[in-house]
């Protein structure tokens, strides 16, 4: 008899395993990476062309450098991090092979890394272009070679992730191959901002929960990982210079000190006891306080921040202590988060609150002031906050919907509501984030795929000077109704159909049909995921709205 635990567990085992299988077989045939046409990478290259010969690499491939940024610390962690990837699936192979001599040749030994600059300043528009040419032919027979050039060191971290997506495991030889070499690719991005929101408020994730997603974000080549802090449920950061602002966490242990902040940002990958390097994805972190609507939890430590113990949201615009607290959070955020963009939030600004508590009406009449002027003068002045700072202040589209022409012409406007915001924010000189909610807020379960893949950030913008005004987009995983438990399945596989939006060509996944031309691979990529340890659910979910045509 099998135990009740065991069973389920079982049972659970067989689900997974036929809702593998009808997928499979609802595309006729698991893609499999030499048995076709298609190229099996996620996000697509700019440009590439490939061959139709099959090299293996070498388990225990050896990394050179050259160029003035090849010595990169960086540079040699990204290897080791992703010869780990590459081989994951052999562990144990390499060390084998020793004791029982190598049954063959390989026919790539060796990466070569050119890296052109030494500088490492990770910030939005670095380039992250590279070339990768795997194996060149000389005529007679294939030499086996491997080499990437980029301009930075996080190109290069690109580039090896497209690397890593061209090597399979083949039980047949056991060993990892590269199918349809040579391959010459040269690739870089469509947008700089390739972003990922998590709200870390409505529910609690553990920080090694957030280096898995930021982890799998390298995976799909994005880029900016928004953390979305704090908001009216809770409030898990530290901050220093205001210690009682995490009262306002779920319980003492869901909270985030600044070194746990610290290691976000920095991704360190421990690998000894006390020596550790710092493994960097190339992942920018954009931290966001959303202010003055999205604040409640603010109060618990200072409940002076609520306009009044009945009404505690917006926070209390009336008070210098407001934006002492604002500057203070500030000042300590800043010698965390290093990326120039800081989002100020600002959206769903419900100001019933401040015209029925008496302080604060008293407050508006003595200056002549509606509800909605408090509005602005609040995100105003946070604003000035955040410049002060030396940060690019990013706000929710609301700022912009009802007060435009005050904005600061450095600000950043976040779309969320329908599609019409960029192409007006744009057309006033404003840069602008695509993140309509109609197709790119992961919570919402009934979006398939598709939908997710055809959303387009420049929609409605044709003058070339104004849609490079877009910074690109960003997929948003709100917390209200995702946890730990199926965090990861629920950003992904869909947030890879918008990250190949915003990395590739337009022209080259806008045409032709995407049931054909992009499902295959999204199905391989998510596949790819599951093998790394992502748990990426299947493609087409029983939640969509619509089949995937
Ligand atoms: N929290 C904050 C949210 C949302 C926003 N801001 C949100 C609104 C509508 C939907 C999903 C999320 N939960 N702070 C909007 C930017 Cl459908």
């Amino acid at each position: 008899m099998l135990s009740d635990p065991f069973k389920s567990h079982f049972l659970f085992l067989i689900l997974s395993f036929s809702l593998c299988v009808s997928q499979t077989l609802a595309l006729n045939s698991v893609p499999e990476p030499d048995a076709s046409a298609l190229t099996y990478l996620w996000p697509l290259p700019s440009e590439f062309t490939s061959g139709n010969h099959t090299l293996s690499v070498d388990p225990d491939l050896s990394l050179a450098v050259a160029g003035i940024g090849g010595s990169s610390a960086i540079l040699r962690a990204a290897f080791d991090r992703y010869r780990a990837i590459i081989f994951k699936h052999t562990s144990g192979i390499s060390i084998f092979s020793r004791f029982t001599g190598r049954s063959s040749v390989y026919d790539i030994s060796k990466l070569k890394i050119i890296v052109n600059s030494d500088n490492e300043e990770l910030q939005l528009g670095v380039d992250e272009s590279y070339t990768l040419f795997v194996s060149k032919n000389d005529g007679k027979s294939i030499i086996g070679e491997a080499t990437i050039e980029a301009n930075t060191v996080y190109g290069a971290l690109r580039a090896l992730e497209t690397f890593s997506q061209l090597c399979s495991f083949d039980y047949g030889t056991k060993s990892v191959q590269i199918y349809k070499a040579p391959w010459c690719i040269r690739d870089k991005p469509r947008f700089a901002f390739r972003g990922l929101l998590l709200d870390t408020s409505r529910h609690y994730f553990p920080i090694y929960v957030i280096k898995q997603i930021i982890e799998s974000m390298s995976y799909a080549k994005l880029n900016v990982f928004h953390w979305h802090i704090i908001d009216e449920e809770s409030f898990p950061l530290e901050v220093p210079a205001y210690p009682k602002l995490w009262k306002g966490s779920y319980t003492k242990w869901e909270r985030y000190t600044v070194e746990d902040a610290y290691e976000i940002v920095k991704m360190p990958l421990f690998l000894f006891l006390d020596y550790f390097m710092w493994c960097v994805t190339g992942i920018n972190v954009m931290a966001e306080i959303d202010i003055p609507g999205h604040a409640e939890s603010w109060g618990t430590g200072y409940p002076d921040l609520w306009p009044s113990t009945s009404c505690r949201e917006p926070l209390d615009v009336t008070k210098n202590f407001t934006f002492d607290v604002i500057s203070g959070i500030l000042t300590d955020m800043r010698k965390i988060f290093p990326f120039e963009l800081f989002h100020l939030g600002g959206d769903e600004v419900n100001t019933d609150c401040w015209s029925s508590t008496p302080h604060v009406k008293q407050w508006l009449q003595d200056r002549n002031m509606t509800a909605k002027d408090a509005y602005k003068y609040f995100v105003l002045k946070a604003q000035e906050i955040a410049i002060s700072k030396n940060w690019t202040p990013v706000n929710w589209e609301e700022t912009f919907n009802t007060f435009a022409e005050n904005l600061n012409p450095r600000t950043v406007v976040h779309n969320w509501l329908g599609a019409g915001v960029c192409p007006k924010a744009v057309a006033k000189g404003f840069k602008c984030i695509f993140s309509n909610q109609g197709f790119w807020y992961l919570d919402h379960l009934d979006v398939p795929w598709n939908e997710v893949y055809t959303a387009e950030p420049l929609e409605g913008i044709n003058d070339t000077s104004k849609q490079a005004l877009v910074l690109g987009g960003e997929v948003c995983m709100w917390g209200e109704t995702a946890d730990t438990s199926d965090v990861q399945q629920t950003i992904w596989p869909r947030a890879a159909a918008a990250a190949e939006r915003m990395w590739s060509r337009r022209d080259a996944i806008s045409t032709g049909n995407i049931a054909l031309t992009a499902l295959p691979r999204l199905q391989y990529f998510r596949c790819l995921l599951n093998r790394r340890g992502v748990q990426a659910a299947p493609v087409t979910n029983k939640y969509a709205r619509r089949p995937p045509t």
